[in-house]
């Protein structure tokens, strides 16, 4: 049994988050993941309020547990959606892709707990000052928006940078990883990829096939450009993509091949039109069970390593 600072700060039995990943997260994917034992999480993506809100109904149905939302906030609709939250009054939330500062009062009052992604050490202090109740350090290995650093550096560099519980996520989804992930400080892992192939995550079985059948070199990043880098898997479309981000095509119409482009390939497995954001990690996820069995499995593949770190110790 392995307990953390997270654990008992939210009162789950395993320190695994699974990543809020937009139109793949919902109230089904997050109720099994909270009855596993660990922390589900509804991925608000770039959805209104009402959708928010009817996930976060649908995992009411299914668990007792805690669970989260994760707030994108480039999304339009951030604002509305932030608030769909804190009326919700959601046990955690989560946010990514930018900085939650407008929001955070709101949610604190809300009894939220707040637990932003941060992709740098400036903006781990920002949120330890402004409230947060643990940050999440996501290296540039993991799927969807990227950051610059790698998990392997980040997550010490934010250990030392603030007093918080750290979690960490970025090319994880075994034993081995939340085992080093600790040894970098953290106290809590984060997943999105390894779920992807949960039984209850509801993604085209493309999709699916695509992620399993993955190997080391199949992800790639693109929208360099435009300023928002997202790490997906290189298919057709991510190809095209970069060609046309390296070939001078104006930023309008990158912007326009990348709409809809998320939707497409979580509910069509369109390998023409679609972006499958995946992480590196994609390489050793092998096949489909049931969230309750990834997060048990990952957490009792830790204990032998973590015991076994003594190895080499004279
Ligand atoms: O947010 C993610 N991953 C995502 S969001 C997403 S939806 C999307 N669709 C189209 C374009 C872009 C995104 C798919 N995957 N992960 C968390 C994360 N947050 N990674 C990096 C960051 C981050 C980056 C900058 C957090 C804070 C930040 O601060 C910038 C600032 O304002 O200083």
């Amino acid at each position: 049994m392995i307990v953390t600072p997270i654990t008992e700060m939210l009162g789950i039995e395993y320190p695994v988050f699974q990543g809020g990943m937009a139109w793949v997260a919902d109230g089904r994917l997050a109720a099994a993941v909270s009855n596993g034992g660990g922390l589900g999480i509804i991925g608000a993506g770039n959805a209104p309020a009402d959708y928010v809100r009817k996930e976060i109904q649908t995992a009411k149905s299914l668990t007792d547990k805690p669970f989260g939302v994760n707030i994108m906030l480039m999304s339009p609709f951030a604002d509305e959606v932030a608030q769909a939250a804190a009326d919700e009054k959601v046990a955690v939330v989560t946010t990514g892709a930018g900085n939650p500062s407008k929001y955070m009062d709101m949610w604190k009052e809300a009894g939220i707990k707040v637990i932003p992604v941060v992709a740098s050490v400036a903006m781990a202090k920002l949120m330890t000052r402004l409230g947060a109740s643990a940050l999440i350090a996501e290296g540039g290995e993991s799927g969807g928006h990227v950051g610059e650093l790698t998990t392997m550096v980040l997550v010490p560099l934010i250990v030392d940078s603030t007093d918080l519980p750290v979690i960490a996520a970025g090319g994880i989804a075994d034993g081995r990883g939340v085992a080093a992930a600790f040894m970098l400080g953290a106290v809590g892992v984060q997943m999105g990829t390894r779920f992807l192939s949960a039984e209850e995550c509801n993604i085209h079985p493309v999709y699916k096939e695509k992620v399993i059948k993955a190997g080391d070199l199949c992800t790639m990043v693109t929208g360099k450009k435009l300023g928002h880098p997202v790490r997906s898997l290189r298919t057709a479309f991510a190809r095209e993509y970069a060609k046309a981000e390296f070939g001078g095509t104006d930023d309008e119409t990158l912007e326009q091949m990348g709409v809809g482009s998320l939707r497409k390939a979580v509910q069509e497995g369109d390998l023409k039109d679609g972006c499958f954001l995946a992480g590196q990690i994609a390489a050793m996820v092998s096949r489909i069970q049931p969230a309750a069995e990834i997060v048990r499995e990952v957490m009792e593949g830790a204990e032998p390593v973590l015991r076994g770190a003594m190895k080499w110790v004279r």
